[in-house]
Formats: C-alpha cells, sequence, structure tokens
C-alpha cells in the first residue's frame, strides 16, 4: 500500500472518500522534522490529486498530535542555514496547494509547530484534555510556522499575547471555549469517531461546493469584511456554472437525495 512508503507517517482511508494522514513518530512524541514533513507534504498532495478522496484528516496518538519541531533537529541550526533553506517555508505548502478541507484530530501534546499544524488545518477537533501552547519562549526563540498570527486571529490579542509570552499552555476544553477548536470530546476514541463522521459529511457533498466552502471562509482570514463579501459573492456566483447546483436544487424541489455528479 501507499502507507508502505512512509517511515514516519501513516496513510489510510478509514470512510468512503476520507484520506488520513496518522503522524507516527512515537518515541518523539511526532516532533515534526524535515523528512517527517517532507512525508506530510507528499501525502497531502496524493490526496489532493485523488479525486475519489473529499476530505482529509491528520491525527497523532492519544499521548500526543505532535511536540513540536523536532528540537534536536533545530539545535545546531544557524541563522545563514535557516535563511538561505528557507527553514519551515515548506510548511505552508498545506493552506496553499491543498484545496480539500483538512481537520486536525488534536489529542496530548499539540505544542510550538504541532499547535500551529493544528491551526493550518481547516477545522480542529480535540480531546478536552487535549495540551495546546506556544512553548517556543522557552527555547529563546519565536513561533515560526504562523502560531503569533493563527492563534492571535482566532483567539484574539490579550490571550495570544500572554500564552506567547508565558509559553503557558492551554487545554482542549479552552480551545474550544476560545473558539480554536470548533468542539472537544471526553477521549481520543470519541474524538476519532466524531472527526471520522464529520470528514465523512464532508466528503459526500459536492466537491465543487465544498472546495468553494474552503476558500471563501479561509478568505475571510485576509480580507476585511466588504472585500471579504465581495469575494464570498463572486464565488457564490460561479457555482451556479456547476452542474452539483442543478443537482443539488433538483434534488431538493422533487424530494429526492441529490446524486452528486462529482464533476
Ligand atoms: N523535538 C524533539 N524531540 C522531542 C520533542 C521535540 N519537540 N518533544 C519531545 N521529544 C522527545 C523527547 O526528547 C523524548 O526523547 P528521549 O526519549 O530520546 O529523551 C521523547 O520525545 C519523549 O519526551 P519526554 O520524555 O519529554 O515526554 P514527557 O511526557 O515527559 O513530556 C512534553 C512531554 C511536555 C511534550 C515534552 O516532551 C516537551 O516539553 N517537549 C518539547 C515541547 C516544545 O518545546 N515544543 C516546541 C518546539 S519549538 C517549535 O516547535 C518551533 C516551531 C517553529 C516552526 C516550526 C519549525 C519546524
Amino acid at each position: 500500500s501507499a502507507s508502505d512508503s512512509y517511515e514516519f507517517i501513516k496513510v489510510s482511508e478509514p470512510r468512503a472518500r476520507v484520506g488520513q494522514v496518522t503522524l507516527n513518530r512515537p518515541k518523539a512524541l511526532n516532533a515534526l522534522s524535515t523528512p517527517l514533513i517532507k512525508e506530510l507534504n507528499t501525502a497531502l498532495r496524493a490526496f489532493q490529486g485523488t479525486p475519489s478522496i473529499g476530505a482529509i484528516i491528520i491525527t497523532g496518538s492519544a499521548r500526543a498530535f505532535a511536540a513540536g519541531a523536532d528540537i534536536k533537529e533545530m539545535a545546531p541550526l544557524t541563522f545563514s542555514r535557516a535563511y538561505l533553506d528557507s527553514f519551515i517555508e515548506n510548511w505552508s505548502e498545506l493552506t496553499t496547494s491543498v484545496k480539500k478541507p483538512i481537520i486536525a484530530a488534536v489529542s496530548g501534546h499539540a505544542l510550538g509547530g504541532g499547535c500551529e499544524l493544528a491551526l493550518m488545518c481547516d477545522l480542529i477537533y480535540c480531546t478536552t484534555s487535549a495540551n495546546f501552547g506556544q512553548p517556543e519562549i522557552k527555547l529563546g526563540i519565536i513561533p515560526g510556522a504562523g502560531g503569533s498570527q493563527r492563534l492571535t486571529k482566532a483567539i484574539g490579542k490579550a490571550k495570544a499575547m500572554e500564552l506567547i509570552l508565558t509559553g503557558k499552555s492551554f487545554s482542549g476544553e479552552e480551545a474550544e471555549k476560545w473558539g480554536v477548536a470548533a468542539r472537544s470530546y471526553p477521549d481520543h476514541e470519541s474524538l476519532m469517531k466524531a472527526t471520522l463522521d464529520t470528514a465523512e459529511t464532508i466528503a459526500s457533498y459536492s466537491r465543487v461546493a465544498v472546495q468553494a466552502c474552503k476558500e471563501v471562509v479561509n478568505k475571510s482570514q485576509d480580507l476585511g469584511v466588504r472585500d471579504g463579501v465581495d469575494y464570498e459573492r463572486r464565488v457564490f456566483h460561479s457555482l451556479f456554472g456547476s452542474i452539483d447546483q442543478k443537482i443539488g436544487m433538483t434534488a431538493f424541489v422533487e424530494k429526492k437525495k441529490a446524486e452528486w455528479f462529482h464533476e
């Protein structure tokens, strides 16, 4: 299977049209080394290129989603190497080249780059006891994969500033209360079931409409409301050019279940 070619992740299709990447470096609590990130990007690109996949899940283990970038790898890194090699830059493939919705299912530690990886996803589900945080300050650095921007957008400046300056963690329960996570669950098992159900639901809809939903909601993070609403209306208009719009609305009128064309 495709999974055999990976060393640090596992790839599966646990439900119809749902692709799952499970971070699998248990001894290092899924620390995000460069080879792991390369594999993650390869797997995501493969799911993006597979028409039958409609939604993607990224998860870890019950103990750790990911305990951050690999500190052992970063310890000897110099400014020149980081700058010349654009260290971290390829992480953002996740948000730029993957058009299908990605759900992060977070149990255990989601620290530093692990928290940032979750924040890059389109939707976060977590356990109530999940351990989120940006502890970079304790290592003499700062968040480097978008944490200072995405966490601040998600929870506001007051809380983000406190968390990033102190390196304190926050729980999955707080993540839900503060709007970082869409929902939280009592344990890893119920988290995974709910995540799979949601992914399956999303994957059952029109691919065109799903991609457009992700696109317009994510645009709201970069645009002001006026430009964002204009953008939404343009994309909304364009969906009347899709076959799935005809299928969806005709099915409603005829009181039938929509059989998406999956164009
Ligand atoms: N990198 C490398 N190895 C790690 C990491 C990590 N981030 N986290 C844990 N490990 C390793 C430990 O070294 C240990 O290995 P060994 O058995 O060889 O000693 C093993 O995983 C198990 O860890 P612990 O024994 O420490 O387990 P505990 O249950 O006692 O503690 C903690 C769990 C609290 C998660 C603890 O491991 C910890 O504090 N880890 C570091 C968390 C952290 O600081 N993360 C932020 C890293 S910096 C970062 O992510 C910068 C992001 C910049 C952008 C992205 C860059 C790529």
